[in-house]
């Protein structure tokens, strides 16, 4: 896996440089509405998340009652999809339960089916994932606290690894 940290870092910068932003299906005037993303947890690591999917109109006014489609895909070929529908929400928030199965650079598509035969519109995500696990406990210190040295990446287990 780690193997391809590297080129998918490179094909990261490609993308976030060539394809943000949003991407609406013609069914829907692409300013209509508003979709946001939230994760949970920060920072994204391999294993369990929840997105937390904000769905409002253009005014802000929350949409409930529709069926957000997420889809998420590696950067990269030879993955699994994560697929998940959702439906229920509370004041335009819908908790999407996603897993995040491996570290690297996703792409994550959510589909709006709008209540009342409303229309539909997508908007794709970029994401890179750590490849350490969030149970794993070297992510249990917060790992940005590197800011009091000045140092960056020093191996603290040299003494461990020497043995
Ligand atoms: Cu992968």
């Amino acid at each position: 896996m780690k193997r391809h940290m590297t080129l998918l870092f490179m094909l990261l910068l490609l993308f976030t440089s060539a394809a943000c932003g949003p991407q609406a299906a013609p069914t829907v005037a692409p300013d209509a509405f508003q979709m946001h993303v939230q994760v949970d947890p920060e920072p994204l690591a391999v294993g369990d998340a929840t997105l937390i999917v904000t769905l409002q109109t253009a005014a802000g006014e929350p949409v409930d009652g529709a069926t957000l489609k997420v889809h998420g895909d590696m950067d990269h070929e030879g993955m699994m999809p994560v697929d998940r529908e959702v439906s229920d929400s509370a004041n335009g928030a819908y908790r999407v339960p996603f897993n995040w199965s491996m570290g690297g650079g996703w792409i994550v598509t959510i589909t709006a089916v709008l209540p009342d035969n409303g229309g539909e519109f997508s908007q794709t995500f970029e994401y890179f994932v750590d490849a350490v696990s969030n149970e794993s406990i070297i992510n249990q210190s917060g790992g940005m606290n590197m800011g009091d040295t000045g140092a960056e990446m020093t191996p603290e287990s040299t003494a461990e690894a020497g043995q």
